[in-house]
């Protein structure tokens, strides 16, 4: 039945059925890309999380491979196998992941086959048997581990009750037994929790990473981390700055993707071309009985390139290797927007990929309308703007329209959009059914839409409010990465 869900998307991964949340365990080995993910295979419902496994040589077609990590039926992972990260332990494919048993979450370790399909957890799990002694804490799971010269360290999400969120430093010479270094940095949670870089009374899922490192520059450290407080999924955020003698120096604080939590739980990894690939968990919009109703829920975002841009910030955008799915190509004249909106009858449909410049006056805005039914009665509104004094400008997703449906998440998402110094922004909107991701001037946005009249909610359009001029605009229908069969649960 999931296969009939209009909304489920073609060309992001899902699983076959279920649950599924954050992207564990990234790796590129030996050529295949591996991704694992919280899974919970018998029902769409966040209870007794498996890991979930898929494999790719091309980040665009997945193959569904054995459940890689099934909760016990005792000891400290029998309410669940958690977010964790897998490393080469000196060509042993090593899992590291929170165990969870009642309310608590601890680490645990375990070995991986060659091909990386079987697992066996280690005897002597949790490895680590308590959070650090003294410290009232919000949460301990989640992990970050890398090889630092004979060492191998690891960062755990946590929160320090009254304080903020955090990540606990350890130190191991064999991913078995750890010595506990310090916090390496703790946020400050008494800022309004309105607001939308809150970093939350505990960091879930915390990744630590250089980037833009060359020959001339040294790079930034990049902490990235979800913002969590008391059950609710926040945002993602990540810090710039300097990890240096056990702590990270901040520099500045970002919002990661302006989607919130439709952008959850990322994880990153430097793949064999030296690209640091993100995936994110683009949580569902609807109601846990509509997901009851149709089988399946949560979709991974499409694996994006992350770099560093000239403001220190990340860049994202989705990797090249998505464009073998694009199909027919329609381009639009270029030139000045005049109607403040017109109808791109030869572009339609529910999978996309649109890719437009567009150069703005001060003070002047721009909107690129999706999934709009022949009425308009349905329609998603992806709308960039140039502030007055000509300075910035604000990319804005209107959801409000998006489905007749009430009982769907329908609140705006907006952040800060850079432009070049001629208010050109390059804006990329890729459309997949419930699944919509945009990126512009390499700010994402990710989000979800359900329209109640799917089969129509296929037109695209476009206009302006002031001085616009359309230097490019360029669609493709995508073809779908994942075939209509069913796909098996336990391959
Ligand atoms: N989900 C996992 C946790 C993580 C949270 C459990 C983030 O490990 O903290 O499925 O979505």
């Amino acid at each position: 039945r999931a296969l009939r869900d209009p909304h489920r998307p073609r060309f992001h991964f899902t699983s076959p059925g279920g649950w599924l949340n954050d992207p564990n365990g990234l790796t590129h080995w030996k050529g295949i890309y591996h991704l694992f993910y919280q899974y919970n295979p018998l029902a769409p419902a966040h209870h007794r999380i498996h890991w979930g496994h898929a494999t790719s040589t091309d980040l665009v077609h997945w193959t569904d491979e054995p459940v890689a990590l099934v909760p016990g039926t005792s000891g400290p992972d029998r309410d669940g196998c958690w977010s964790g990260v897998l490393v080469d332990d000196a060509g042993v494919p090593t899992i590291i992941y929170s165990g969870r048993h009642g309310e608590h979450e601890l680490p645990c370790v375990a070995r991986g086959s060659a091909d990386l399909r079987y697992w066996s957890k280690d005897r002597a799990n949790p490895v680590i048997t308590a959070p650090p002694a003294g410290v009232d804490i919000t949460a301990f799971r989640d992990h970050c581990v890398w090889r630092e010269g004979q060492v191998w360290r690891q960062l755990i999400g946590s929160g320090v009750r009254g304080v903020g969120g955090t990540a606990f430093l350890y130190e191991s010479d064999d991913l078995r037994s750890w010595r506990y270094v310090g916090p390496l940095l703790t946020g400050d949670a008494s800022q309004n929790q309105g607001e939308l870089d809150w970093t939350g009374t505990m960091w879930e899922c915390v990744d630590l990473f250089r980037i833009g490192e060359s020959e001339e520059a040294d790079g930034t450290d990049v902490l990235v981390f979800s913002a969590w407080d008391e059950g609710t999924t926040h945002h993602p955020l990540y810090w710039t700055g300097h990890y240096q003698d056990d702590t990270f120096t901040p520099t500045a604080l970002h919002r990661l993707d302006y989607g919130g939590r439709y952008f959850y739980a990322p994880q990153s990894t430097r793949d064999e071309h030296g690209r640091r690939i993100m995936f994110g968990w683009l949580q569902e919009g609807r109601t846990d009985e509509a997901n009851a109703q149709v089988g399946w829920c949560g979709v991974m975002s499409l694996p994006r390139v992350v770099t560093l841009g000239e403001d220190g910030r990340l860049n994202q955008a989705p990797v090249p290797e998505l464009t073998q799915l694009r199909r027919e190509r329609v381009e639009v004249a270029a030139g000045p927007l005049t109607d403040p909106y017109t109808r791109l009858h030869p572009v339609r449909g529910d999978q996309l990929d649109i890719e437009t410049t567009l150069r703005l006056a001060p003070g002047a805005r721009a909107r690129l309308v999706v999934r709009e039914t022949p009425d308009g009665a349905e329609r998603t509104v992806v709308e960039v703007s140039r502030a007055h004094d000509g300075t910035g400008g604000i990319l804005r997703l209107h959801r409000e329209n998006s489905s007749l449906d009430p009982t769907v998440d329908t609140e705006p998402r907006y952040g800060e959009l850079p432009l070049d110094a001629d208010g050109r922004v390059d804006l990329r909107v890729l459309v997949d059914h419930s699944a919509l991701e945009i990126f512009a001037g390499g700010r994402p946005l990710a989000a979800r839409i359900y329209p109640t009249r799917p089969d129509e909610a296929v037109g695209v359009g476009i206009g302006a409010d002031g001085d616009v001029t359309l230097e490019r605009f360029d669609a493709w229908q995508m073809a779908s990465a994942f075939t209509e069969g069913p796909r098996p649960l336990w391959p």
